[in-house]
Formats: structure tokens, sequence, C-alpha cells
């Protein structure tokens, strides 16, 4: 049997008002992409930051574009500098840019424009807690976010962190974009889990656009 006929086709889901999601839509592009992350990540290298509060975030991440997301101690914050190297960091590659901003239109925000692309990369177990996107000056913009390598268990609320809770699966290749009323929800990511079918799939890779300035 061919497993070709298995395969995920891309198809747009409207999750809530304002989250849609585009299965698959990436997802002959993974390749790509990954090497992408990799040539990214050897400029400015994946870290554990720390939240304000102390705690090691579990995520490793890095930025691409004018601005990146950091935390440490002083808070969580855009810098135009990666902290530890105190240089700007890599640009945002035109491909990203192009595919973040077909994405945003197409789920109904036809004036996004990232300045600011925000990498995770969760190693099996890794996770991250229920929380809100609420560092960016114009909350109108919308944030889209590309999944690749392991899958991940997505948690999305509501507008309080006490709303009911539901489970969205994010695979290789799936492009969310979350705008208007969903802005402000509350999301997190359940342990990364191990692909028995992937063997050699260490990691998921998680990238965010946003208008961070
Ligand atoms: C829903 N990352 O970096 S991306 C984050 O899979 C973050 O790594 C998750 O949450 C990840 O802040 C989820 C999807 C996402 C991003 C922003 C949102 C969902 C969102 C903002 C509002 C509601
Ligand atoms: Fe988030």
């Amino acid at each position: 049997m061919n497993a070709e006929l298995f395969a995920a086709q891309p198809r747009k889901v409207e999750i809530l008002a304002g989250a849609t999601l585009f299965k698959a839509r990436l997802k002959n592009e993974a390749d790509e992409f990954l090497r992408t992350i990799a040539k990214i990540a050897a400029e400015a290298p994946f870290r554990h930051m720390v939240t304000p509060g102390g705690q090691k975030i579990s995520a490793a991440m890095t930025n691409c574009g004018n601005s990146g997301w950091i935390s440490d101690r002083k808070g969580y914050r855009y810098a135009q500098v990666a902290p530890e190297r105190n240089q700007p960091w890599p640009l945002m590659p035109e491909r990203f840019r192009k595919q973040a901003i077909d994405a945003a239109r197409e789920a109904g925000f036809p004036n996004f424009s990232p300045d600011a692309c925000l990498i995770n990369r969760y190693a099996i177990g890794a996770k991250m807690g229920l929380h809100q996107d609420r560092d960016e000056a114009d909350l109108t913009q919308p944030i889209v976010s590309f999944s690749f390598g392991l899958a991940a268990a997505f948690q999305l609320g509501g507008a309080t962190r006490k709303d009911k809770t539901q489970k969205i699966l994010l695979e290789e290749g799936d492009v969310f974009v979350w705008g208007g009323p969903a802005r402000l929800f509350f999301h997190g990511v359940l342990p990364i889990k191990a692909d028995a079918a992937r063997p050699h799939t260490l990691y998921r890779f998680n990238l965010t656009f946003r208008r961070a300035a």
C-alpha cells in the first residue's frame, strides 16, 4: 500500500473566531525550513532563557528579524540584539516572511507586517505552560506559527486562565494564524513525546512571526 495515499492533505480549519489552522501547508518545505533554521542557529545559537521568576524555560530559543523575544530576571521583552552576543539577530529569511504574510492574508489579516520571528526548539519532554502573548506593541496584528519536526499537543484556552482548554494536534508543516478575538487567549504546549515512527527526529521546532514594535 502506498503511504502517500494516507499523507495529510493541506486544508484550512477555523478553530474559533480569529484562529485558523492550515493543516500540512508547509509539509513539502519542511526540510528546507529545517536547514534554514540550522543556519540561523549557527549565527544565534539556541539557549535556555529564564523567566523573571528564575525558572528555566524548557524550550530552547533563538530569533531572527529586527526584534527578538527574550526573557531574563528583568522581564520579558523584545530586543534588537541577542543579549550574549550584542549583535543584531540574523535576518528574517524572505521566504519565511512571505509564507507568514500569505497565511495571515488568507486567514483575514491583510496588513500583517512581521518584524520578529521567535524560534522555539522542544526536546522530548519539553513543554510550555499556559500563557498569553502580550509583549507586542500592536495587538491588532496577528501571530503566525509554523510547526516542524515532532508533533505537539497544543492547549488552547480562552480569555482568562480559568477558561476550559481544548487540545489541538500541531504536526509538521502546520501553520496557525491567531488574531482578532483569539489574539490574547491563553495557550500552552503539553510535554512533547517521541515518535516511534521517526526515531531520528529528536525535536519539535515552532516559529512564531510577530509584529513586535
Ligand atoms: C494562541 N509557542 O512562543 S505557537 C510562544 O508551539 C508559543 O511553541 C507555542 O506559545 C509553540 O509564545 C505556540 C501558537 C500560538 C502563538 C501565539 C498565540 C498560539 C497563540 C497567541 C494567542 C493565542
Ligand atoms: Fe505564546
